[in-house]
């Protein structure tokens, strides 16, 4: 069949990657697998100003999460496929990483010597048993422990946001603005794999 033909058309709307509310979850479409974190590179070329937009993104993280985890019963949420990270897990994961980035702002502010350097194994995600909490704790704290670093980020002299350090994984300066996109990525990362494996549950 012709790629022209008025079927083949429609079928490729039908199919197409266009998913409405709640049938996003169940959309049979092949979205692109969620691109290896410790792969992912970095080009930073946004003007300085662009701060009060990324503090926007990253205030909303706790929103777009608790959107995406609505309604889902406890057991697909704790569901461990291939004994990777259950969609809780990710979540858990989001709040294990708040210290580190209050962590990294501080050293911004103070002007340190390097970064605060992650815990590459992610042993504190390992250890802490998320899928034997509360979801709605983990989302409680999660949404307190943003507010930290958001609040922080409006008190401090807007200078700060062009003051660059290196980051220790990636060896690449980042200014404090660079690093807010950083972590908003990140937090995309792990948005991305709770939405891959929810759908994929439905
Ligand atoms: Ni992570």
């Amino acid at each position: 069949m012709s790629f022209h033909t008025p079927g083949a058309h429609l079928s490729v709307l039908h199919y197409g990657n266009i998913c409405t509310s709640r049938a996003q979850f169940r959309c049979r479409t092949s979205m692109n697998r969620v691109p290896i974190w410790f792969e992912r590179k970095f080009e930073f070329t946004f003007p300085v100003e662009m701060h009060p937009n990324l503090c926007a993104r990253l205030r909303g993280t706790p929103a777009r999460l608790e959107d995406l985890v609505r309604g889902f019963p406890r057991d697909l949420l704790t569901r461990k496929p291939q004994e990777k990270w259950s969609a809780q897990e990710h979540a858990g994961h989001l709040l294990d990483l708040e210290s580190l980035w209050m962590a990294r702002i501080d050293d911004y502010v103070a002007g340190r010597d390097a970064l605060t350097a992650a815990d590459l194994t992610n042993r504190k995600t390992h250890e802490a048993n998320h899928n034997a909490r509360s979801l709605e704790e983990i989302l409680k704290d999660f949404r307190e422990a943003r507010l930290r670093p958001v609040t922080r980020l409006e008190t401090i002299d807007p200078a700060l946001f062009a003051r660059s350090m290196l980051h220790p994984r990636l060896k690449q300066p980042m200014r404090l603005l660079d690093h807010l996109h950083f972590v908003a990525e990140h937090d995309d990362h792990h948005l991305a794999w709770i939405w891959e494996l929810l759908k994929a549950s439905g």
